[in-house]
């Protein structure tokens, strides 16, 4: 991939392109907020929220060959998927339970799957996505190393990037991928998210290092720390780490700090160990706002469209929950399907 160096990457987003950024995000902030809604109304079971981590979410998305590339997400990832073309209904049907694209409403919502966009399926054991993506990115390289795919083919996988949060690096699992992706020069992005809590415990409770990219060094990969408030400072760092894999000169952990504005999920309460204060000092970091302001002050957005963009989401995610509510629920015998193989015992 041709790069002139000198221009940082965000610097040459379309205006199209940085507004179809903002539209995303805001998206995801609605979407979300309805979801806590519904939650309190008793109307769905349960919510794990993306609130606070949807600009670096969003920057990831656009980085990479979206639909294309590999993608091994993880629960708080719904400004990711809106970006890689999950449809905003199908959201509101996995929190109804209902018939969505991952499951068929068999599984919790924030298990995404969608096999049309390459995104696979996870677990909701934190970290297993990480050794399944640098699998993906050995694949990748496979693939290509022995004929089997051009690398310049852009129909093609050429990455897999997979998501978690920075308590999840405590995990066996990631220090295994990540050495594995390191030794195999792999084409893959670790993006940790790091939103400062692991439920109620924070990063030094976790670890003895400032950061979780200082590891970096340690499997042989790059590292990089970035602030995931600021989108399109996380979008030139995730194009550095695209193209890395894209030219063959292996994986990126990179690291994005930001702050989950919201509990845990729907079942914590956080008054139980973080203060008000320290919570409304991050919302005045808060990406989305900031994303606005700053294409506000380009010239990208007028205050009247940003306002219009406001509406739209709201207009949208009603739409969405109306289509979702109206929908069936799923017939009970539906649970057990495609568990069983269908074999000689049937
Ligand atoms: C192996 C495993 N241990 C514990 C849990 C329960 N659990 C779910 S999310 C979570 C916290 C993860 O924190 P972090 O990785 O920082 O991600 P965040 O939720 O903050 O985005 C825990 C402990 C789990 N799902 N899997
Ligand atoms: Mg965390």
């Amino acid at each position: 991939m041709a790069v002139n160096s000198t221009v940082r990457p965000a610097a040459r987003l379309s205006e199209s392109t940085l507004r179809d950024m903002y539209w995303t995000m805001l998206l995801a902030r609605r979407l979300d907020e309805r979801a806590w809604a519904l939650h309190r109304q008793g109307r769905i079971a349960f919510h794990i929220s993306g609130i606070g981590q949807e600009a670096a979410q969003v920057a990831a998305a656009f980085a990479i060959n979206r639909g294309v590339d590999f993608v091994a997400p993880y629960y708080r990832d719904l400004a990711l998927l809106l970006a890689l073309g999950m449809p905003t209904t199908d959201f509101m049907l996995s929190l109804f339970g209902k018939h969505d694209i991952s499951s068929g409403g068999r599984q919790m919502p924030f298990h995404w799957s969608f096999k049309h966009l390459n995104v696979v399926s996870g677990s909701a054991v934190v970290t297993t996505q990480v050794p399944q993506a640098a699998g993906l990115a050995f694949a990748v390289k496979y693939r290509q190393q022995t004929g089997m795919v051009d690398p310049q083919d852009t129909t093609q996988p050429r990455l897999a990037l997979t998501c978690l949060g920075e308590g999840s690096t405590s995990q066996g699992e990631w220090h295994e991928a990540m050495n594995w992706a390191g030794v195999h020069k792999l084409p893959m992005i670790c993006f940790v998210q790091n939103n400062m809590y692991a439920i109620s415990e924070k990063p030094h409770q976790q670890m003895a290092v400032a950061n979780v990219a200082d590891r970096a060094s340690a499997y042989g990969v790059a590292g990089a720390v970035v602030d995931g408030n600021d989108v399109l400072a996380v979008y030139d760092a995730m194009v550095e780490a695209v193209e890395r894999a894209y030219n063959g000169d292996g994986a990126t952990l990179l690291e994005a700090k930001m702050y989950r504005l919201t509990p845990h999920s729907s079942d914590d309460d956080d008054r139980t160990y973080r203060s008000r204060e320290e919570i409304e000092l991050w919302k005045a970091r808060d990406g989305i706002p900031r994303f606005r302001q700053h294409l506000i002050d380009v010239g990208v957005l007028t205050e009247a469209e940003a306002g219009d963009y406001d509406a739209r989401a709201r207009a949208e995610t009603d739409r969405a929950q109306q289509e979702a509510d109206a929908a069936p629920m799923p017939a009970p015998e539906e649970a057990l399907g495609d568990l069983y193989a269908k074999g000689e015992l049937d």
